[in-house]
């Protein structure tokens, strides 16, 4: 037998068989089972079988490429995979009092992994991250003034930024977020539509002047898939992030990505986990 494709469109050629009458059965991950039988090989004639599977669908996949391991200190390392970066953008409050440069990505088979570089030595301020685990759906939160909390720095919930509404990027809704304080006061929580958080034990973080470094399990990500590592099919990650102060209610205008009006974002960074579907 020779294999020709396992692609969504593809086929196999069976040579040198004999005369005969062959059943073929054949699966695909997600779908049901296909039989044909009743193909009559004849004195070396080719016949060509039609498999179409319909109905069903893959409901989890492994994500593309297991890239690296990267450890979680604040200190960026070279196993990274820059995914945004802002070109040199220098926003109104600028280098002394924190300001992002660059998003960075990885991934192993237990954890996606999230780094941001910039000038993070001021001590005032805190970086934002929200983080859409199924980019595309539109489920999540996109008001952040639904955000509960105090307008101070004492909590990470507290810092969260409460002026953004993610309208104008339908596809955006953020399940995760985090804030933090003075590179050590930080976590990673979940948020729901409703702007209810909850603290997550699980994952690392890590903030020091020049990177901020996360990860977040499979898992966690994705509770319904049953961990063991797997994404559903087509999976997107997006995420927005932004300088906050010491309160809630003010901004600098340096986000990951830059936008025009960081009130209504009109774009985000999205890293494509799973492109194959399985
Ligand atoms: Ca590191
Ligand atoms: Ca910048
Ligand atoms: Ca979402």
């Amino acid at each position: 037998m020779e294999l020709w494709s396992i692609s969504a469109t593809g086929s196999f050629e069976f040579d040198a068989l004999a005369d005969s009458l062959y059943t073929v059965v054949a699966t695909a991950p997600g779908y049901g089972t296909l039989t044909i039988a009743g193909i009559r090989v004849e004195n070396g004639t080719s016949q060509n079988v039609l498999f179409e599977f319909t109905g069903g669908s893959n409901e989890s996949a492994m994500p593309d490429q297991p890239w690296a391991t990267p450890l979680i200190d604040g200190t960026l390392e070279d196993d990274w995979n820059e995914i945004y970066n802002d070109g040199g953008h220098v926003g109104l409050w600028n280098l002394v009092n924190m300001d992002y440069d660059s998003l960075h990505v990885s991934w192993d088979e237990d954890s996606l992994y999230l780094a941001a570089s910039g000038n993070f030595a001021g001590t005032y301020n805190s970086l934002n991250l929200y983080i859409d685990a199924d980019y595309g759906e539109g489920t999540g939160l996109s008001d952040l003034s639904l955000i509960n909390g105090e307008d101070d720095y004492a909590t990470v919930v507290n810092r969260l930024n409460k002026l953004v509404n993610f309208d104008a990027v339908p596809d955006f809704g953020a399940e995760f977020a985090t804030s933090t304080w003075g590179h050590v006061d930080l976590a990673l929580s979940s948020l729901a539509p409703d702007g209810t958080t909850v603290a997550l034990g699980r994952g690392a973080i890590a903030a020091s002047a020049d990177a901020l470094e996360l990860s977040i399990p499979w898992s966690v990500l994705y509770p319904g898939l049953g961990g063991d590592g797997v994404v559903p099919p087509y999976a997107q990650i997006a995420v927005f992030a932004l300088i906050g102060s010491n309160s809630n209610s003010a901004m600098s205008d340096d986000s990951l990505p830059i936008v025009d009006d960081l009130n209504a974002p009109d774009s985000v960074v999205v890293i494509p986990i799973d492109e194959d579907g399985q």
